[in-house]
């Protein structure tokens, strides 16, 4: 039922998770890290408990630190956030166990999608598009396989993800090296030293379907994003919806992710990953937390995918139907991390002045505030801007005045680089693929 919500995580989701529970009257209990007292959210919490040290394996990623803190504060549901243990399916399996809610589905659906194999060959048994490839692991038929889908063609490990363990094999002489490196990297990184084959496709975009499925067997889908502009794995820009895809297509690809969470008896919020090529759609990945990138659906939506979540962990039926849901307008969200401009490492510190831009169609997603001090010791996200509009120019434009407005004070931020990207002409005119920022880092 969820009378007490635990909050697992830190940050601006932390806060954009207290803000939907205290939306629907639910106390909330703030987990945080000794690094961690001054965060917004842990002072805005009804309670708060503090899990363990700074390093996050000790806090964040501590398992029975957080079930401990589910049992002394007396919540009985926990929200996992994004990162950390969102998508550990023992965290999800244990929760449940204690007799709590996870706020995410069951832990078995994110075991099998944390196996990319396991995956793959669940979305190709459902009707979903896949990337051409190995039907499984790799086997001694691996060189015949490559031929027949053609070079060059990319080895994947199972338990990767999110860009960790992959090779790009560009002819059959390099091929069994790439398998025994991964092989190796991906035992070492991962305990598992399964890999498979696929397709190397050159120059996709990376666009997701964002869907939300109840207890009661209604599935809806909120539309695509489109999470291209990445640097390292990292998402930089994200967009909804997806620019230039034909109506039928798009629908295609909906229905298609519908019926998969059907069969999958999804519960909660999901995003299925795409590549995207050629007017095709390929799966590569599901992803089973919210996402850092849900605000640009909820902008085009009006829905508070969060609030969903939670009512759908205290098993409440979805009330709106697919026919009610409308994209209206086009959002688009910047990403601002602290971080030096020119090395991108890290740029923790105090802030010592702050200004959040505002105004119509601007959403801040952010924890920060004057003489707050951003640690050393986790991920850089400090703010997320995102700004609707009825098209997608204005949304930029505003974007661009938003950013404008903004300003950090004390520490390096990244708020120049958007400032700059956001008026380069492909991205005006969205010409750009997953390679795009890559390149354009290279070639200063
Ligand atoms: C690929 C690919 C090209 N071909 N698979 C990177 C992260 C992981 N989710 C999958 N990734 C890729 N898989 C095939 N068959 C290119 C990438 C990829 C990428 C994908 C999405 C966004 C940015 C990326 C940057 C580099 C590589």
């Amino acid at each position: 039922m969820i009378n007490k919500l635990l909050i697992a995580n830190r940050g601006e989701i932390a806060l954009r998770i207290l803000r939907a529970a205290k939306e629907l009257k639910i106390p909330t209990v703030a987990a945080y890290s000794e690094a961690d007292k001054d965060l917004m959210h842990v002072k805005m919490a009804d309670e708060s408990i503090c899990i363990g040290p700074a390093d996050s394996s000790q806090s964040y990623l501590n398992i029975p630190a957080i079930i401990s803190a589910m049992e002394l504060s007396g919540a009985d549901g926990v929200h996992p956030g994004y990162g950390f243990l969102s998508e550990n399916p023992d965290f999800a399996d244990k929760v449940e166990k204690s007799g709590f809610d996870f706020v995410g589905p069951p832990g078995s659906v994110i075991r099998m999608m944390g196996n990319k194999v396991s995956a793959k060959e669940f979305a190709l048994k459902s009707g979903l598009p896949i990337v051409p490839g190995s039907s499984g692991p790799i086997d001694e038929n691996v060189h015949e396989e490559a031929e027949k889908i053609g070079y060059p063609v990319i080895i994947k490990a199972a338990s990767g993800g999110g860009g960790r363990g992959m090779k790009i094999v560009y002819n059959p002489e390099e091929l069994d090296g790439a398998i025994e490196l991964t092989q190796q990297e991906s035992a070492a990184a991962f305990g598992d030293s399964t890999v498979y084959l696929e397709k190397f496709l050159e120059s996709p975009r990376h666009i997701e379907v964002q869907v939300i499925a109840d207890r009661h067997g209604n599935v809806l889908h909120l539309g695509d994003r489109d999470c291209s502009l990445q640097r390292r794995h990292q998402k930089v820009i994200e967009e909804a919806p997806a620019m230039g895809i034909k109506e039928e297509k798009r629908q295609e690809i909906y229905a298609q992710c519908i019926e998969a969470c059907r069969q999958l008896n999804y519960v909660s919020a999901g995003t299925f990953e795409f590549l995207y090529e050629d007017d095709n759609f390929y799966f590569i990945e599901m992803n089973t937390r919210i996402q850092v990138e849900h605000p640009v659906t909820e902008s085009v939506t009006g829905l508070d995918l969060v609030k969903l979540q939670l009512r759908i962990a205290r098993d409440e039926e979805l009330k709106i139907k697919q026919e009610d849901i409308v994209l209206d307008g086009h959002a688009i969200e910047c990403r601002i991390n602290a971080e030096n401009s020119e090395t991108f490492m890290p740029s923790p510190g105090k802030i010592l002045e702050y200004h959040a831009p505002g105004g119509i169609g601007v959403r801040m997603d952010s924890h920060l505030y004057k003489d707050y001090v951003v640690p050393p010791y986790y991920d850089s996200l400090i703010a997320k801007v995102i700004c609707r509009a009825n098209d997608r120019e204005d949304a930029r434009a505003r974007l661009e005045r938003a950013l404008d407005e903004m300003y950090v004070l004390g520490i390096d931020t990244n708020l120049d680089m958007h400032r700059k990207l956001i008026n380069d002409p492909n991205f005006i005119n969205g010409t750009f693929n997953i390679n795009y920022l890559e390149n354009l880092n290279k070639e200063k």
